[in-house]
């Protein structure tokens, strides 16, 4: 069971990460936009907007202006954190939600959560697209809207469905509806900020490398080769380790799922720092659009054979996008990155994502600066054929091979020679 959830998860997040991004738009008389991972971590109300909350309910028959009809599958939850403390929610397939309203534009204020399904939306008796509640998880978000209207009364109306596209159940959320006059009401999130992210390598005190790009890595599981263990030390800030499968330990109190990553070097190393990239620094993607990705609870250990661990430090509640830890000098055969915590706090997200992990060890002799030299030797000395140490062997042995073959000359020749005179010598003889 819990395999077929896991298998689930995984699904769901490569599905997010194909449809993230999406902005739709509905024809030309008015935008709809929804994105999957729109980062609207806050939404703040357009001024001069009129709020309409969600528990307040009404008959359908009334077909009331500024009032929400929930079908009987809604359960209207008191919940902190949203408008009047309160978020309606369903799980029911065809569960309706209908509002009624007069303005140039609508706000559905609400959740997406990992199990989000999503919801078919109508305008005025017209079908203008899907709604989404799919991932990742973010409370008090932006889910659609809707500008540009004629300023007059509209009926929207949503019905909840399985998002079959991206296998998760019609799990649906409303907070409150907004409704205004203008077209500024939904603002773009500004780009993250990449101002503390330390470019990589760049972190080691004098004398230290990062050696995890020397290692191999392995690690408990991975989502797809696309996110490989191995990509957590590939020196790109573009590739990340993906794993939602998590072991169970009973280490840590109330875990469920727990990660890890080892680097293996060929010999002993000595190593005094690591640096933790989270995958919010990532360069491609809309992972850094999400804090909650930022691994929240880990350790480092090391060890000299892979099975006795020393614990270097632990972390726990980070909500830092880059982790850096710098420690007295020892020798280490085996790290281990140890995560138990993959994603925020506060979030139900069971995924795992680093996009690096720097070991700054002693610095070692580069081979590539050795190359340079050798070629230059076979530079030089191919020209002169000079018989240096490095000549090439096959030189010697052509002077050699060309000597024998003299030799053998001379040799047949002496011989012919010597016969030559015996045959005359014995002519000579003959003629006596
Ligand atoms: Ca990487």
């Amino acid at each position: 069971m819990k395999k077929m959830l896991y298998l689930l998860v995984a699904l769901q997040v490569l599905i997010v990460f194909c449809a993230a991004g999406a902005v739709n738009t509905y024809g030309e008389a008015y935008t709809y936009i929804h994105e999957y991972n729109a980062p609207v971590a806050e939404w703040t109300p357009v001024e001069g907007s009129t709020i309409i909350d969600s528990a307040v309910t009404t008959p359908k028959e009334d077909g009331e202006l500024n009032k929400i009809y929930f079908s009987d599958e809604w359960a209207h939850a008191p919940i902190d954190g949203f408008y009047e403390g309160t978020r309606s929610e369903c799980s029911s397939e065809g569960a309706m939600v209908i509002f009624k309203f007069k303005g140039t534009a609508v706000r559905l204020i609400g959740t997406t959560k990992s199990v989000g399904g999503a919801a078919e939306v109508m305008l005025d008796g017209e079908d203008i697209g899907l709604l989404s509640y799919y991932y990742p998880e973010s409370n008090q978000k932006v889910l659609l809207v809707l500008e540009g209207l004629e300023d007059k009364e509209h009926t929207l109306e949503l019905t909840v469905t399985i998002n079959e596209e991206e296998i998760t159940g019609p799990w649906a959320y409303v907070d409150a509806f907004e409704v205004y006059n203008g077209t500024s009401g939904f603002v773009e999130p500004e780009e993250p900020s990449r101002d503390n992210i330390p470019e990589l390598g760049t972190s080691g005190d004098e004398g230290y490398e990062n050696i995890a790009l020397k290692s191999s890595v392995e690690v408990n599981s991975q989502i797809a080769d696309s996110q490989a263990g191995d990509m957590i030390a590939d020196g790109d800030l573009g590739t990340k380790w993906c794993s939602v499968e998590g072991l169970e330990n009973p280490e840590i109190a109330g875990s469920l799922n727990e990660y890890y990553a080892v680097f293996s070097f060929s010999k002993e190393e000595e190593i005094n720092k690591f640096v933790l990239y989270n995958a919010t620094t990532m360069t491609t993607g809309d992972d850094p659009a999400h804090p909650d990705y930022n691994t929240s609870s880990f350790k480092v250990e090391y060890s000299s054979n892979g099975i006795d661990w020393t614990e270097i430090t632990r972390v726990e509640g980070n909500v830092e996008p880059v982790v850096s830890y710098s420690f007295e000098p020892v020798k280490a055969k085996y790290v281990r990155l140890y995560v138990y915590k993959p994603t925020a706090v506060e979030s139900t997200d069971v995924a795992v994502r680093i996009a690096e992990f720097e070991i700054y060890g002693v610095k070692t002799e580069d081979p590539v600066t050795e190359t340079p030299q050798d070629t230059q030797k076979i530079e030089i000395n191919t020209p002169t054929s000079a018989p240096t140490s490095a000549a090439p062997a096959d030189v010697d042995s052509g002077n050699e091979n060309s000597g024998l073959i003299i030799g053998i000359i001379i040799a047949v020749v002496v011989v012919i020679a010597v016969v030559v005179v015996i045959i005359v010598l014995k002519n000579k003889k003959g003629k006596k």
